[in-house]
């Protein structure tokens, strides 16, 4: 029999400090069709529920907010006359940023599920992974395969899903630099690792020596410490024989992490715009974007086929999260920990 509440990590409302609370668990037979109830296993922590939890961004989120979107939960119970149901009673299966899509719009036709003018994004629309049970979507959850711990792929929801999507179009090929921004956090460093399954050559850019070792581990080519370098722009042409990467994906909380991009590509490089800092602008230079034929293209999360592959190419080991697993009553630090640009890798937070 299931309890009828249940500890969740809730922000009351923008800026508020994120607390435990209790919060009602949905009663099964209320599920509507296609809809489940997960009983959820653990959780990333996204730098985007932290935006979130500030109310960083002009769309602004529901209050109270129950965030975090990148989770791994199994099917307790489907919704009553769910028809076609590609997931399964007691099935693990993974929680995205997208939580679902109406799949008859036309962004949804063309497979741009993330842009579904119908969208409903965990942890920020509705209840997200920050709970020990969950509602969500049959025709929406990601079936996370064995061989793969629920910890391991929880971050792949968002962090690894979203990087592999923006290298995926990024229209490089094998032995094509790529500058990483933010190569030691959540993003970047499966950023690094999906770039050099794919063959590229990377150039990390970080700070301090705990993402330096990290991104190094991971096979990252070259190292920049944005808070070391003065000349991060000679720094990637030296790097590139002279002629700049071919491209960037920028994961960078912060909008330093863009700036300069349009000086250190080559021509027809392009700029793979993933971090969402906070009333930020792209400052680039109209005349060298044109002439040098840059793309700027603004990469957001994935469909459920790149969460599908993203997932399987971490399934196969060859991109491992790097994580510290802690528990769910740890948010506020990790939040802290998390503004001041102190976590290497992620935090996973595990339900018990
Ligand atoms: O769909 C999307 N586009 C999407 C999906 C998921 C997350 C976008 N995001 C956004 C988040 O909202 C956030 O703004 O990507 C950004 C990064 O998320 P994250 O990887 O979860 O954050 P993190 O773990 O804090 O890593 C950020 C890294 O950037 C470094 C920090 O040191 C940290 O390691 N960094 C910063 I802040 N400024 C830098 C700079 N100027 C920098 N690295 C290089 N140069
Ligand atoms: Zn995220």
């Amino acid at each position: 029999v299931l309890p009828k509440t249940q500890k969740v990590a809730l922000v009351a409302t923008a800026g508020a400090t994120v607390e435990i609370k209790d919060h009602p668990i949905t009663d099964p037979e209320d599920l509507a069709p296609g809809e489940c109830l997960l009983k959820m296993l653990c959780t990333g922590v996204c730098h985007t529920d932290l935006h979130a939890a500030l109310g960083d961004w002009p769309v602004k989120p529901i209050t109270p907010l129950i965030g975090g979107h990148e989770g791994v939960g199994e099917i307790i119970a489907i919704g009553k006359n769910t028809t076609n149901s590609p997931v399964q009673l007691g099935q693990r299966v993974g929680v995205k940023w997208i939580a679902n899509s109406c799949y008859n719009c036309e962004q949804c036709r063309k497979g741009y599920e993330q842009n579904c003018h119908n969208v409903k994004l965990s942890g920020y629309t509705i209840d997200g992974t920050f709970s020990h049970y969950l509602v969500s979507y049959v025709h929406s959850v990601t079936p996370i395969p064995d061989g793969i711990s629920s910890e391991a792929a929880a971050s792949i929801l968002c962090a690894g899903l979203t990087v592999y999507r923006a290298l995926k179009y990024s229209e490089t090929t094998p032995g094509d630099w790529v500058v990483i921004p933010g190569a030691g956090g959540g993003l970047g460093h499966l950023a690094v690792q999906y770039a050099k399954y794919m063959g590229r050559r990377v150039i990390a850019i970080d700070g301090g020596e705990e993402k330096h070792k990290l991104v190094m581990e991971l096979g990252a080519d070259y190292w920049i410490d944005f808070t070391k370098s003065k000349d991060i722009v000679g720094d990637i042409k030296k790097a590139t024989g002279g002629y700049g990467a071919h491209a960037a994906v920028v994961t960078t909380a912060s909008s330093s992490g863009y700036t300069q991009a349009i000086d250190y590509l080559r021509e027809n490089g392009r700029l793979m715009a993933v971090g969402l800092p906070a009333d930020a602008k792209l400052d680039a230079s109209i005349f060298f974007t044109v002439f040098k034929s840059i793309t700027i293209h603004g990469s957001y999360v994935g469909n459920r086929q790149d969460a599908f592959e993203a997932i399987a190419i971490a399934a196969s080991g060859a991109v491992k999260c790097r994580y510290v697993t802690k528990k769910l009553s740890d948010i506020a630090q990790v939040y802290d920990d998390m503004g001041k640009g102190k976590i290497a890798g992620r935090i996973v937070l595990s339900m018990d």
